[in-house]
């Protein structure tokens, strides 16, 4: 698999607006884009940072997976994202060499990715994230 970047780093908040307060006001950064994605139960907010991006991640669930988490471990960093060039070899190559996956098949996220997601179980405690554009494969 080719890994050409970090895609975004997810950070799980009990309070999107608070955190997007925060960020704005207090680091200087502004939020480009809030998006509910129904799939996975959360509310996203997106800031740059140079090349990088930070996702912002409310439940919308307490069911869901960031609802989860937060109840259990409390607000901090959730997960860490990958883009690659094709996620459907990345995601075949990984399981190929017994990593646990939690989706087997890409799914729709924000802002238009394709994303699926590796076991934390599997890769040393981070949930990792796999990104492809779809707009890139398209085009
Ligand atoms: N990072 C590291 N470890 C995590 C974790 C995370 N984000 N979330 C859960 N875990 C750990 C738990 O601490 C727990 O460990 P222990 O068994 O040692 O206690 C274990 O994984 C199982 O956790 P759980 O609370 O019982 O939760 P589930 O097994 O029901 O679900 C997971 C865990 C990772 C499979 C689920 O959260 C998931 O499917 N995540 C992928 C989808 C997702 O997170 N979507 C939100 C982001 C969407 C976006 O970016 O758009």
């Amino acid at each position: 698999m080719e890994l050409t970047h970090i895609e975004h780093i997810g950070i799980a908040v009990k309070d999107i607006n608070k955190a997007i307060n925060y960020y704005e006001k207090i680091l200087g950064v502004r939020c480009y884009a809030i998006e509910k994605v129904e799939d996975q139960k959360v509310r996203t907010a997106f800031f740059k940072v140079g090349q990088t991006k930070i996702e912002l991640l409310e439940s919308t669930d307490s069911d869901g997976p960031v609802g989860k988490f937060i109840e259990k471990k409390g607000e901090g960093i959730h997960h860490l994202a990958f883009a690659v060039n094709n996620i459907e070899q990345a995601l075949k190559e990984a399981e190929g060499k017994g990593i646990q996956l939690i989706d087997r098949k890409p799914r729709d996220g924000a802002e238009g990715l394709n994303i699926a997601f590796l076991h934390p179980k599997s890769t040393f405690g981070v949930l990792t994230e796999f990104c492809e554009n779809k707009t890139e494969k398209e085009g």
